[in-house]
């Protein structure tokens, strides 16, 4: 099959460029490098050194033989995108293109309109690139478990059945998020379930939980093929957060009471769902919805746990209980349906204390590179102007 990887230099879309063409598939890449830039302007790294797009393509090569093509361009041009498109001519494309933080897109109003534009423009433009040049070709798009918020009632998959005033329909799922970043995909799912309605084309989006972990069967392969591990205020997701800094004995960072409860999944599933999504395509004009997290945990329970698997590596950690900067719910009801993907073939890779202890040992190998200047979170939700 032929698969467009879009932010296919990310976290989650190097090892899943790895992971298709591992599968014998023709994979192209298309990446703007904004991670990157990011990185560079602000002195932030991934805590395990990363190649470049160029050298680990290289390397993919000389390890197994597979050709991964690349090209480096922003969704939002829509020359290329569509040069792009009509040159490749993708059976399915997996959206992973997106400036993805809460943070980031909370730390002021440019960073809030990038986020806004680089998502909900660049998703647009995948959309008519789709409809203009392969309307057969199926999206999987990335979006995010954040679209619901925290309601006080269960979480289904991107609809609900409501009967109001006698009458009954089945709708989107009310959408409550926390942040411009969240809201992003809000308006992206929107604009694709549209698309699908109004020109016929097949999506699936794939709200995903927190990912944590690093290694995947195929960055295992030679150390150049890794994947970013991040753990800063930015980019850096809870757990990964968490794991960095136990190995350093820097107090783990819980945001206010620690009660947020969240849908977690390891980056070895989240390869494993996107293939699932793939081979198993929506219908023409249909826009399918999956939940794609395995379990669920707060904040303080991740805090425990971590507390207990660094001791296994001879070592201790304490917890600080800061202000929250973020404005959300602290203690919530959460409960999300997650059943579509398990009955599509999903086994789940559970977070067990041998895994998390294996994300410390790499954290740990490599906890020279650990800035602890850039732990501590500066961006405030309450505030129109933040500083790093
Ligand atoms: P990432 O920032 O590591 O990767 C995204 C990649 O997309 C980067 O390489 C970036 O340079 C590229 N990119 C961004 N905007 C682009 C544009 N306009 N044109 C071309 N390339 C562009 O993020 P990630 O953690 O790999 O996340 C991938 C996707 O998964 C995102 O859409 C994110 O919202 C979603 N997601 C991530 C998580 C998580 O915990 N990491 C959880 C749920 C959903
Ligand atoms: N948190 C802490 N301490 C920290 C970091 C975070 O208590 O040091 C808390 C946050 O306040 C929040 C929870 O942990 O309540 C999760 O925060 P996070 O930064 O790990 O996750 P989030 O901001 O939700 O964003 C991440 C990814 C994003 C993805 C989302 C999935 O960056 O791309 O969309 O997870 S979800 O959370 O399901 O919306």
């Amino acid at each position: 099959m032929k698969i467009l990887i879009l932010g296919g230099d990310g976290y989650l879309g190097w090892p899943q460029a790895l992971h298709f063409s591992n599968k014998g598939h023709e994979v192209l890449i298309i990446d703007s490098l904004m991670r990157r830039r990011f990185d560079l302007e602000n002195k932030f790294d991934s805590v395990i050194p990363i190649e470049s797009l160029e050298k680990r393509v290289e390397v993919w090569e000389e390890k197994t033989g597979r050709k991964i093509n690349f090209i480096i361009g922003d969704t939002r041009d829509y020359p290329f995108l569509s040069k792009a498109m009509q040159d490749f001519k993708p059976e399915a494309i997996v959206h992973f293109a997106e400036q993805r933080t809460a943070p980031y897109s909370m730390i002021d109003r440019e960073h809030a309109v990038f986020t806004m534009d680089n998502n909900v423009i660049g998703t647009l433009n995948v959309l008519y690139a789709i409809k203009d040049f392969c309307p057969n070709c199926h999206l999987v798009k990335l979006g995010t478990m954040g679209e619901y918020g925290t309601p006080n009632i269960d979480i289904e998959e991107g609809f609900i059945e409501i009967t109001h005033k006698g009458r009954t329909d089945r709708l989107p799922y009310p959408k409550q998020p926390s942040s411009f970043y969240h809201l992003s995909k809000v308006h992206d799912s929107h604009n694709i379930m549209f698309a699908c309605r109004t020109w016929d084309l097949r999506a699936t989006d794939l709200n995903q939980g927190v990912v944590y972990g690093v290694e995947t069967q195929e960055t295992q392969i030679d150390p150049r093929l890794a994947t970013r591990f991040d753990y800063d205020q930015i980019y850096g997701t809870v757990l990964n957060r968490f794991c960095s800094q136990a190995v350093i004995g820097f107090p783990l960072t819980i945001y206010g009471q620690g009660g947020q409860t969240r849908g977690y999944i390891n980056i070895q599933d989240t390869m494993n769902c996107i293939d699932i999504a793939v081979m198993n395509p929506a219908n023409q004009g249909e826009f399918r919805v999956f939940n794609q997290f395995v379990e669920t945990f707060s904040v303080s329970q991740l805090a425990e746990i971590v507390g207990r698997c660094v001791k296994k590596l001879g070592l201790e950690t304490q917890i600080n209980h800061l202000s929250n900067p973020r404005v959300e719910s602290e203690s919530h009801y959460y409960n999300a349906v997650n059943t579509s993907l398990l009955k599509l073939g999903l086994h789940p890779h559970y977070l067990e204390d041998t895994v998390l202890v294996s994300i410390m040992k790499k954290a740990l190998e490599f906890s020279g590179r650990i800035d602890k200047e850039i732990l501590a979170p500066s961006v405030n939700w309450r505030k129109t102007k933040n500083t790093l």
